[in-house]
């Protein structure tokens, strides 16, 4: 088969949604699109609706939508607890709110009652603790059922969360309550990683030594069982619930523009930004999307298997189902652990109907093979979702193929911790969807591609992904007009548009494919080459497990292409291998994208979420100072692929 620049399937015509998905979808109006543009900003009632408000708005986009500032749900107030929790109570108490599989195959369920007491003991000790509206709390946990409790108890006293990533190190978790000021922390004693425990409250109290500011209170969640020894100013979380049984904390009404919670980006392109979402316009527009990209229905159980310390497991792992009054599943452990069928397994046993991952997920779901999908029951599932990066064709199918059966629509959603929920994705129930291709942009939402000049480019060529148009869900930053001048221009065209920092494609049908970041393009002697594109051709080659791709200082071409490659266990990194390489990257792509260097490493650097860090990479082949390392899941790799290098002749 055919592929064009993109890799997508040249000869594979759209494929069209299952007739009974569409029959069942929460959206399946084809002229949806068409609607909203005429009743624009006020279609974003439709979201705007789907909340509970204390006080009802008076406009939905007060401020124009020219320039900013722009407010959502102007005069409107509300509480994100009150709409995640106590209003689903009501209607119905004894179903299941957070279902938690925890690493040691644990399980936990709690019900929208169960969730109600706990949120509501949780913020009487949080409160009584001294936290207040507008504090920032610091929530560094893994993925376990006191976290979202936690995110909710800040949103009931209108407290703005900042939840760490639970791998982060003591300096990533000092760096991030530092720049914030917060001076409350809720934290763990520990919790299990591949089977072996990890002590984090030493991280935790190593990052407190760090701080230039005092800390108030400390809370420890008891994950592990063990004793823990708790200082001055630290409380254990079950005693505090204790000493709060039965206690309710009437929930603070919030203006829309009022902060939820602040998160930092993922820094793959420079160091991580903090990023302040809003409580009116982020939950409406993440509400929104949940229902009609991920078509949650309050009797589904619905799987996003992001780790809450992302952006993905904050709107769509507690916000967005839990507004919808949906069951969500928490889950601790990963993938392959005990057995590399556990994804499975849990989605056979709790019958999930949604689940929603990453690429990266998938990529290794393909290389075990389809044994470990087809000895589970998969038949509950109804939709499939992938986020945060460009999905190739090949892994799309298998996807569709394998996990859903050709029978579960494919939702490929793009969009970034800044714009807070999701912007390019077909409508699972409307749209035909093209593997590879992320799709149109939503329903309300402005995408465009254009060139440096700020010109729409023709169907097929590459430019910049931009957004035209201000959205519920964007951040204060940008609502405001006051932050990011330098790093996220609006900037002037005809008119003000956010520069997202992504190279994309649209075509005829207005399909954006999204190529990657612009930084993460490689340009040798003129010749633009995506990294996608590279590291899929790498990837085919029988033995690799994973490749990253980047450009490097090369003496004749100006750019060179550089592959760091992590070969499948069983294969050794060996001439061979690097052969079969270079042979396979000159027939797929062609002689100039042959790389200077392959470079053998048993993992690459990566995000949270499981995306590579490019730009440490290119420092190291560059041989310049590393930048930023905070936002890594695995700092320990990057001395032993310098190490590498530096053997390389
Ligand atoms: C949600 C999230 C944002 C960047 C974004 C883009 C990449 C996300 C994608 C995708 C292609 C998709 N990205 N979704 N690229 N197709 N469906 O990922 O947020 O961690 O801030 O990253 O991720 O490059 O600009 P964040």
């Amino acid at each position: 088969m055919d592929h064009d620049v993109n890799g997508r399937l040249l000869d594979r015509p759209a494929i069209e949604p299952p007739e009974s998905f569409v029959a069942q979808a929460n959206v399946s109006d084809p002229d949806v699109r068409a609607a909203f543009e005429r009743e624009w900003p006020d279609c974003w009632a439709q979201a705007g609706r789907l909340l509970d408000w204390e006080r009802p708005y008076d406009e939905t986009l007060a401020g124009g939508a020219a320039e900013p500032p722009f407010e959502w749900f102007a005069g409107g107030r509300l509480n994100a607890s009150h709409n995640c929790v106590d209003r689903h109570v009501d209607e119905r108490k004894n179903q299941v709110a957070v279902q938690w599989e925890g690493r040691l195959g644990e399980t936990r369920t709690y019900t929208y009652l169960d969730l109600y007491r706990e949120v509501n003991e949780f913020a009487a000790a949080l409160r009584s603790l001294g936290v207040a509206a507008g504090d920032v709390v610091t929530l560094y946990m893994p993925m376990i059922p006191e976290l979202p409790v936690a995110m909710l108890a800040c949103a009931r006293l209108g407290a703005v969360h900042n939840v760490v990533f639970a791998g982060f190190s003591a300096e990533a978790l000092a760096n991030r309550m530092g720049r914030a000021e917060s001076r409350f922390l809720v934290t763990c004693d520990g919790y299990y990683r591949r089977g072996a425990a990890t002590n984090q409250k030493n991280k935790a109290d190593n990052a407190r030594i760090g701080l230039d500011h005092e800390v108030e209170a400390t809370v420890v969640v008891s994950r592990l069982g063990d004793e823990t020894h708790l200082g001055d100013r630290q409380y254990g979380y079950v005693d505090l619930l204790a000493a709060h049984e039965g206690d309710r904390v009437d929930p603070v009404a919030r203006r829309a523009a009022d902060p939820l919670f602040l998160i930092y980006t993922s820094g793959t392109t420079g160091a991580p930004k903090a990023v302040t979402h809003t409580t009116g316009g982020y939950l409406a527009h993440v509400a929104w999307t949940a229902r009609a990209v991920l078509d949650i229905k309050p009797e589904d159980t619905y799987w996003c298997s992001a780790d809450i310390g992302w952006i993905t497991g904050h709107s769509y792992v507690v916000y967005g189902p839990l507004a919808l009054g949906t069951t969500t599943v928490l889950y601790e452990g990963t993938a392959d652990h005990p057995e590399r069928d556990r994804v499975w397994q849990i989605i056979e046993r709790n019958a999930v109907d949604v689940f929603y991952t990453a690429p990266t997920a998938i990529r290794a779901f393909m290389k075990w093979g389809s044994e470990y999908p087809a000895r589970n029951d998969l038949s509950s599932l109804r939709l499939l979702g992938t986020v945060g990066e460009p999905i190739n064709p090949r892994v799309w199918e298998w996807y569709y193929t394998h996990i859903g059966g050709e029978r579960c629509p494919v939702v490929d959603t793009w969009w970034q911790t800044e714009t807070g929920a999701i912007m390019v994705s077909t409508l699972p129930g409307a749209d035909a969807m093209k593997p590879g291709s992320a799709g149109m942009a939503l329903p309300g939402i402005g995408a465009r591609v254009v060139d440096g000049d700020g010109r729409p480019t023709p169907p097929g060529e590459p430019g910049y992904l931009v957004l035209d148009r201000p959205w519920p869900g964007m951040p204060t930053a940008l609502a405001t007009g006051e932050g990011w001048a330098d790093s996220h221009p609006w900037r002037s065209a005809d008119g003000w548009q956010y520069v997202a920092g992504d190279e994309a494609t649209v075509d005829e049908d207005g399909y954006v494919t999204v190529l990657g970041r612009v930084d993460d393009v490689i340009n040798v002697a003129g010749r633009r080459f995506s990294t996608m594109e590279l590291e899929s051709s790498i990837v085919e080659v029988a033995g690799v497990a994973e490749a990253a791709v980047i450009g490097g200082d090369d003496r004749s071409t100006g750019r060179a292409v550089y592959a760091y490659v992590s070969p499948e266990r069983d294969c050794p990194g060996d001439d061979d291998l690097r052969a079969r390489i270079e042979a396979r990257v000159r027939e797929a792509i062609g002689p100039m994208a042959t790389p200077e260097a392959v470079v053998f490493t048993p993992e690459l650097p990566k995000t949270r979420s499981g995306k590579i860090m490019r730009r440490l990479l290119e420092d190291i082949a560059n041989d310049e100072p590393l930048g930023d390392t905070s936002a890594l899941r695995n700092p320990e790799i990057l001395g032993e692929i310098e190490s590498v290098v530096r053997e390389e002749p």
